[in-house]
């Protein structure tokens, strides 16, 4: 049975320009949105999956400085590198966009425009934090202090990262300049556009509160920050920046905003659908194409938008990006996609204690692809994916994962049983014999196995997808492990030879069933299996015949290799430190 075929919009939370990300990073967002859908894809779904960079703001123009380059430059420079990077790790994208791309300079100034002219910006003459010693107004995130709800004392002008609580820069106790630390700071007069978002709150608040199916880690999240005695502030949407998306554009209903652009906070979520319009141009489409995903009145009403992303990202998710698109729906006409469902993610600790970029501890994207391939990293991170709360990477754990589950359990089947055949049988599906009760239970166990794992799969439940998947390949090597074929075989070959059959078959299904996890690996099945059916198994029985006899096979390469405690031990020195 075929299940109805959906069209699936998922965003990955579009991740900073300025450096590598680490695999905290990685496994917050645009690993478990690749997982999705690459399962939806494989269900028969049509999906759109898009990413981009998020190239504007002081992040932006912090790193280029530090790097010695204009700004754009380093942007297409540092956009290339996290393309090839995503490529590496096998992130499936549609399309991998740039925030800093014209699309999005334009549907950025045309939800300000919007948003504008329903009344829902205003003007605000604010008190802003001038450095005397940088000679310079400094933006949010120049400037760090004690956060005012928590008492973290390195809490930034935009948003505590302990507890995160978005914040305005003069909330901060003793604040100081980021740039030089000096504390010889200002408060002088300049005029921002400010989103109105408290006019906003009930519908906010109502589209919220009619999410009953969100994780809790979400709703909680937003709740916090809207019911909150402060929550939902109108919010400053413009900064003194040169780089970003100009404040002052034609046809703009308001005047005297030279000199600024808008916040990186509110284009970088309007770039998820820029990145789809971006694709469109990419592919030779018209604006239909992207619309479709988009615009509710232009054919979107029947798609499920999901989002993933990191939980400091909640608010701007729940609150900030909605607020823009109910307030720009306000205008009529064009009705923008509401995101259906957000799924978040804690923090991924490393061995003891945090990731740090500007550190350099714990594992980059490219440092871990340069130790061993995207399969292993994608398998453990996802399995341990920081779904309920916290979790920590630790080089023992990796490594037992990596030999255990995959070594020792996947690949052991599919080489064991491969290898077997071409001895016994030559490289050929065998003929003959018939199932019997083991099999035919096995069977049966597989069925279950898959209606357990599509559960998880369906409920973005990542870390119980792993364990389910992996109990699957439990059942394989056990059964192969009881059965024994190469003990039948000596005294009942035709017996040995379904036995063999059935296992073959196996293989092929493991495959499918696991390329969301480990799609190099499942592609090297597949190729050993010398078979480009790749159906998702609806009916599993008939998925277990889907080799016939006679069919021709080559014995695949190890599948993964072990990691030696030597390794381990290099690789924990290594990633500890300062990266250099
Ligand atoms: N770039 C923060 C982050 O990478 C930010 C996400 C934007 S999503 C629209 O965690
Ligand atoms: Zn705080």
């Amino acid at each position: 049975m075929v299940p109805e075929r959906k069209r699936h919009l998922i965003t990955s939370a579009i991740p900073y320009i300025n450096g590598i990300k680490h695999l905290g990073n990685l496994v917050g967002s645009q690993l478990p949105a690749d997982l999705y859908a690459r399962y939806l894809r494989a269900r028969g779904h049509e999906v759109m999956f898009i990413c981009a960079t998020d190239e504007h703001g002081t992040p932006a123009e912090l790193a280029a400085a530090k790097a010695g380059k204009p700004v754009a430059e380093y942007c297409a420079e540092m956009h290339a590198v996290q393309t090839e990077l995503a490529r590496g790790f096998r992130l499936s994208f549609d399309h991998f966009g740039r925030s800093s791309s014209a699309r999005n300079h334009a549907l950025t100034q045309y939800f300000a425009r919007t948003l504008g002219e329903q009344g829902l910006i205003s003007e605000v003459a604010e008190s802003q934090v001038f450095s005397v010693d940088d000679n310079r107004f400094l933006p949010d995130r120049y400037i760090e202090g004690t956060c005012p709800n928590c008492g973290y004392e390195r809490a930034r002008g935009d948003q505590c990262e302990n507890c995160t609580k978005q914040l305005d820069p003069t909330d901060l106790i003793n604040p100081r300049s980021a740039i030089s630390g000096s504390t010889r700071l200002e408060v002088r007069e300049t005029r921002h556009l400010y989103l109105r978002q408290r006019s906003l709150k009930p519908e906010i608040a109502a589209w919220i509160d009619s999410k009953t199916d969100w994780p809790v880690l979400t709703t909680s999240i937003a709740r916090k920050w809207l019911n909150d005695g402060d929550g939902l502030q109108d919010r400053g949407i413009t900064r003194d920046l040169a780089w970003g998306v100009p404040a002052q554009f034609e046809g703009a209903p308001w005047q005297g905003m030279e000199g600024k652009v808008f916040y990186v906070w509110f284009d970088a979520p309007i770039e998820y659908i820029s990145a789809t319009a971006e694709w469109a141009d990419a592919t030779g489409q018209d604006d239909a194409a992207w619309q479709r995903w988009w615009r509710v009145d232009k054919g979107a009403g029947d798609v499920t938008y999901t989002e993933f992303m990191g939980k400091d990202n909640v608010p701007f998710h729940t609150l900030s990006f909605p607020a823009t698109i109910i307030g720009a729906n306000r205008a009529g006409g064009a009705e923008w996609k509401l995101v259906d469902y957000i799924k978040s993610f804690n923090y991924l600790n490393y061995d003891g204690g945090q990731f740090s970029t500007s550190q350099g501890r714990g594992v980059f994207m490219d440092q871990a692809l340069s130790i061993l391939p995207a399969d292993y990293w994608r398998w453990w991170l996802l399995s341990h994916a920081p779904e309920s709360a916290d979790s920590e990477f630790t080089w023992e754990n990796f490594q037992q994962s990596v030999n255990k589950d995959l070594a020792d359990v996947l690949g052991n089947f599919v080489s064991r049983i491969t290898k077997f055949c071409r001895g016994k049988f030559g490289e050929a599906v065998p003929a003959g014999g018939e199932y019997g009760p083991q099999e035919i239970a096995l069977i049966a166990a597989v069925a279950e196995g898959v209606a357990a794992y599509q559960g998880a799969m369906d409920a973005m439940s990542v870390r119980r997808a792993a364990q389910d998947l992996r109990a699957l390949w439990v059942l394989g090597n056990e059964y192969l492990q009881s059965a024994a074929p190469w003990t039948v075989f000596k005294t009942d070959p035709t017996r040995a030879a379904a036995q063999t059959r059935l296992s073959l078959n196996l293989v092929r299904l493991y495959a499918v069933l696991s390329e969301p996890f480990i799609p190099d690996a499942a592609a090297s099945m597949l190729a050993g299996m010398q078979t480009t059916n790749r159906d998702w198994p609806e009916d599993v029985p008939a998925a277990l015949a889907a080799l016939a006899p006679g069919h021709a096979f080559t014995t695949p390469e190890v599948l993964f290799r072990k990691i030696t405690d030597e390794e381990r031990e290099d690789w924990q020195k290594r990633f500890s430190g300062i990266r250099s």
